[in-house]
């Protein structure tokens, strides 16, 4: 893999984020050794921002003073499990008054990170009214908006955006608020390869990353091996890590100065992130990124309650389906009615765009679908891949180029065999992703595919995603999956009813 800083475009995937050897310097660093606490690295700039006339290295942790030297010496035993303790202290000759947050490697040395006190106060929070205005979104749309606004209240950044992942990793902003003078992101795409696989994971457990100032010099750690073990701290955990260089050209090239990110954790997984911009530097002490890290937690949670109540939405609609099609029955006889007399109630338990019924021969469609001969193409080609009586793909282009054309409403195909009997099929669609998509770049428009990291824009990761999405819809979820063969139960149910009645009347 590639060492912290020497990824280029074509490996950063592997890029070991957490050994970057160096901090931003609006804290300093110090390592401790176990078990005798005897400081062992430190920052290159700790001994200055710390106001100590010399190096660090060597000293016992008693003569960093105070409550600090206290809590380490005296204190409850810190472990490699244990989320970092803050301390407020005085360190130093100079009384310098700070916070450190203290944390024990997976090495077993002890991290110490320092910020100044009171360099950047909280502002006024009355976290009772947020909470609350968080919590009575009834949508996710509407959670999100305003997450946003509140993360913008209290952060002051310029930008913030909510970014949402989908089933492959790819990104949208999903909610956005700005200054009026900058231009939108709201809508924008962006590949999964633009946050690497190995940043996903650190920001499931270090949720709040702050990135200063994009122009910072890095503090390099000294000496860079740790002496005890020979290898480069993990710095996983710490606040101050240095930030891979190829995401700080991303962010310099759409002349962003400074970055705020939260990650949104759902039901265990990283769901999103809340992203902040600023165009000029801009940082947040420790109080500040503990309400925000509260907030995301909040939203997380909301987010989680709302998901599943939209998962419950498309089995209750499936099971209203059902009710319809019993009242169409005993009204006119004709189930078939209660599925395309209007278009919601058969698409809506799917999130699908359009469906077509194949029924003893006859086709009845609703919202948008290929045409008649297309649709009994495309039955005759899905018989056999329904002997388990479900077939969903979001690629049915690329599964059989033969169907390619149909891409642009027809990527997305969930199909139920109404009956092992019959060729009586219902099958849903759904459109290519590119066409939902909003934004305002012309993603044709050619863009480099190079290794320089020069040319890292959000139009570039635009078009990337473009390519890659190419000829897919929207994944179908496990609950579209069950929805459908909810709607294929009732169905057949009903059938197997409106035969016995034909039988009757017949008689
Ligand atoms: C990290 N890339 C990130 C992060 C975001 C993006 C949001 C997380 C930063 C954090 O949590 O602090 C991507 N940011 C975007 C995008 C927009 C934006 C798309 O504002 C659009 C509006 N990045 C690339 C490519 C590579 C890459 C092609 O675009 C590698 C091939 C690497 N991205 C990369 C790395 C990180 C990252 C290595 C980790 C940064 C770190 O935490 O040190």
């Amino acid at each position: 893999s590639p060492a912290f800083g020497s990824a280029n475009l074509s490996n950063c995937e592997r890029e070991q984020i957490h050994l970057a050897g160096s901090i931003q310097p609006y804290g300093a660093l110090i390592v401790l050794r176990a078990p005798d606490h005897v400081i062992v690295q430190e920052s290159e700039n700790a001994a200055s921002f710390l106001g100590f006339g010399r190096k660090l290295r060597g000293l016992s942790a008693r003569a960093l003073g105070g409550a600090l030297a206290d809590r380490i010496l005296d204190g409850p035993p810190i472990s490699a499990r244990s989320i970092p303790v803050a301390v407020a202290c005085t360190v130093g000759p100079k009384k310098l008054s700070c916070t450190a947050l203290i944390h024990r490697a997976p090495s077993g040395e002890l991290v110490i990170e320092f910020e100044r006190s009171g360099e950047t106060a909280p502002s006024p929070l009355d976290l009772q009214q947020l909470v609350p205005e968080l919590v009575s979104a009834a949508s996710l749309q509407s959670l999100c908006d305003e997450a946003a606004h509140i993360f913008r209240r209290i952060t002051g950044y310029d930008r913030v955006m909510i970014y949402r992942f989908d089933e492959e990793g790819h990104g949208e902003v999903f909610a956005e608020t700005r200054k009026p003078d900058l231009e939108a992101f709201l809508g924008n795409r962006y590949p999964a390869s633009d946050i690497p696989q190995i940043a996903r994971k650190l920001y499931e457990r270090n949720r709040v990353r702050l990135l200063a100032d994009v122009d910072y010099r890095p503090s390099p750690i000294v000496p860079r091996l740790s002496p005890a073990t020979g290898a480069d701290l993990d710095m996983s955990l710490c606040f101050l890590r240095s930030v891979s260089p190829i995401h700080i050209q991303y962010l310099r090239n759409m002349g962003v100065a400074a970055t705020l990110v939260v990650s949104l954790m759902v039901s265990g997984k990283l769901w999103g992130l809340i992203s902040c911009h600023h165009y000029s530097s801009r940082s947040l002490n420790l109080e500040m990124r503990s309400v925000c890290e509260l907030l995301a937690e909040v939203i997380g949670t909301r987010i989680a309650a709302l998901e599943s109540f939209m998962r419950g939405r498309g089995e209750l609609a499936a099971r209203r389906l059902e009710q319809r099609m019993t009242e169409w029955i005993a009204r006119d006889g004709d189930w078939r009615g209660a599925l395309f007399d209007q278009s919601r109630p058969l698409l809506l338990p799917l999130g699908a765009t359009g469906a077509a019924l194949l029924f003893e021969g006859e086709i009845q469609t609703t919202g948008e679908v290929p045409s008649t001969e297309a649709i009994r193409e495309i039955a005759r080609w899905l018989r056999p891949q329904l002997v388990q009586g479900v077939f969903a793909t979001a690629s049915f282009g690329m599964l059989e180029p033969e169907f390619a054309a149909l891409s642009p409403i027809a990527s997305g195909l969930l199909a139920v065999a109404i009956s092992n009997q019959s060729d009586d099929i219902l099958i849903w669609f759904r459109p290519e992703r590119v066409r939902t998509v909003t934004w305002g770049g012309d993603p044709s428009k050619p863009v480099s595919d190079g290794d320089d990291p020069s040319e890292l824009s959000p139009r570039r990761s635009f078009a990337q995603w473009h390519q890659i999405v190419k000829g897919t819809s929207d994944a179908w979820t496990a609950g579209d999956i069950r929805a459908a063969g909810l709607i294929r139960t009732s169905i057949s149910d009903v059938v197997v009813q409106f035969r016995a009645v034909r039988i009757l009347i017949a008689q």
